[in-house]
C-alpha cells in the first residue's frame, strides 16, 4: 500500500471504530484511536497474514496487550475481511463475538485473549519463543500502552527477551502520554522509554505515532537491525489521535460516546477522507 493509502485505511478504522462505540454508547475511544495508524501497517503489508485462514501456521501474530483497545482492532480485521463489518454492531452485546477486550477464542484474526493489562509482553515471549523452538518463521508483535508498562511484569519479560535473543518479536508502545488518572507524567513518568528498552537489551527506536509511512520505515528498520535483539517500537503521538475534538478533551480515556458526538468526530474523519 502507499502511504496514502495506508492513511486512508487508518481513517476508516476511525471511522468503524467511532461508530462502533456510538452503538454501544460509550468506550475507550482515546486509546483506539491512538493507534489506528500502526494498526494499518500492520494490517497491510508488515505482518505476513491471511484473512481467509485466520489460524495458519506460520501467520505473524498480534497480541494487543492493551486489550481495552479490542473496538479498533475488531475494525482493521473487519476492514480486511476477516468478517462482515455489521458484527461491529455487536459490541459487547450478550452472544457477540466482538467483546470489549481482546478473545481469541471468540474472535476471528485476534490471536491472544487480553485486557489484564502488564501481561501481553510475556504471552508475546512464549509465542516467540515457541516458534523459534519449532523453527517457525512467525514474527510475534506486542502492542502495549504507555500506562501499562508501569506494571512489573513488563520488565521481567523484557529481561527475559533480551535472554533468549527473541529477534522475532517487536514490541510496540502506543506513547499517547496518558493514561487512566491523568498524564503518565503525573501518574508515573516513564522518562525515556526507548532508552529504557535499549538498557534492558533491546534495540529500539521511536517513530511518529500518527505517521503510517513514518511507522512502515521502523518496522524495516527493525528487520534490518535488531539482529539477534528483541526489537521496541514506540509510538510518539497522542490519545485520541486523528479526530481533534477527542484530542483536545482532557480526559479522553473512557467515555460515553452519545449520537453529537459521534457526528463531531464523523465529519472530521469524513474530511480527512474527502482530503486523501
Ligand atoms: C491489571 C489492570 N489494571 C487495571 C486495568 C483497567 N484499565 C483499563 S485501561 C487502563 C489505562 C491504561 O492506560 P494506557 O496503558 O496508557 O492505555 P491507553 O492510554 O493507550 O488507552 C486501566 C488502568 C486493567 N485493564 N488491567
Amino acid at each position: 500500500m502507499t502511504g496514502k493509502e495506508l492513511k486512508a485505511f487508518a481513517n476508516e478504522v476511525r471511522i468503524a471504530t467511532v461508530k462502533c462505540l456510538e452503538k454501544r454508547g460509550f468506550g475507550h475511544i482515546g486509546g483506539c484511536l491512538s493507534i489506528a495508524d500502526v494498526l494499518a501497517v500492520l494490517y497491510n503489508g508488515e505482518m505476513k497474514i491471511d484473512p481467509k485462514d485466520p489460524g495458519k501456521k506460520d501467520r505473524d501474530m498480534l497480541v494487543v496487550s492493551k486489550g481495552h483497545a479490542g473496538p479498533a482492532v475488531f475494525a482493521a480485521l473487519a476492514l480486511k475481511g476477516y468478517f462482515p463489518i455489521d458484527w461491529l454492531d455487536t459490541l459487547c452485546e450478550g452472544g457477540t463475538r466482538l467483546p470489549s477486550h481482546c478473545d481469541r477464542l471468540r474472535t476471528p484474526g485476534i490471536d491472544a485473549s487480553t485486557g489484564s493489562l502488564g501481561q501481553g509482553l510475556s504471552l508475546a515471549n512464549g509465542l516467540a519463543q515457541g516458534a523459534k523452538l519449532k523453527k517457525l518463521p512467525n514474527r510475534i508483535y506486542c502492542l502495549m500502552g504507555d500506562g501499562e508498562i508501569q506494571e512489573g511484569q513488563i520488565w521481567e519479560a523484557a529481561m527475559y527477551a533480551h535472554q533468549y535473543k527473541l529477534n522475532n518479536l517487536v514490541g510496540i508502545v502506543d506513547w499517547n502520554k496518558k493514561q487512566i488518572d491523568g498524564t503518565t507524567d503525573e501518574c508515573i513518568s516513564l522518562l525515556d522509554i526507548e532508552d529504557k528498552f535499549r538498557s534492558f537489551g533491546w534495540y529500539a527506536l521511536t517513530v511518529k505515532g500518527n505517521d503510517p509511512e513514518a511507522i512502515r520505515d521502523a518496522f524495516s528498520n527493525v528487520r534490518e537491525n535488531q539482529g539477534d535483539k528483541p526489537a521496541m517500537i514506540v509510538l510518539d503521538g497522542t490519545k485520541g489521535s486523528g479526530v481533534k475534538c477527542i484530542e483536545e478533551m482532557v480526559f479522553n480515556h473512557m467515555i460515553p460516546v452519545d449520537r453529537e458526538l459521534a457526528d463531531k468526530c464523523l465529519a472530521e474523519l469524513e474530511e480527512v477522507k474527502a482530503s486523501l
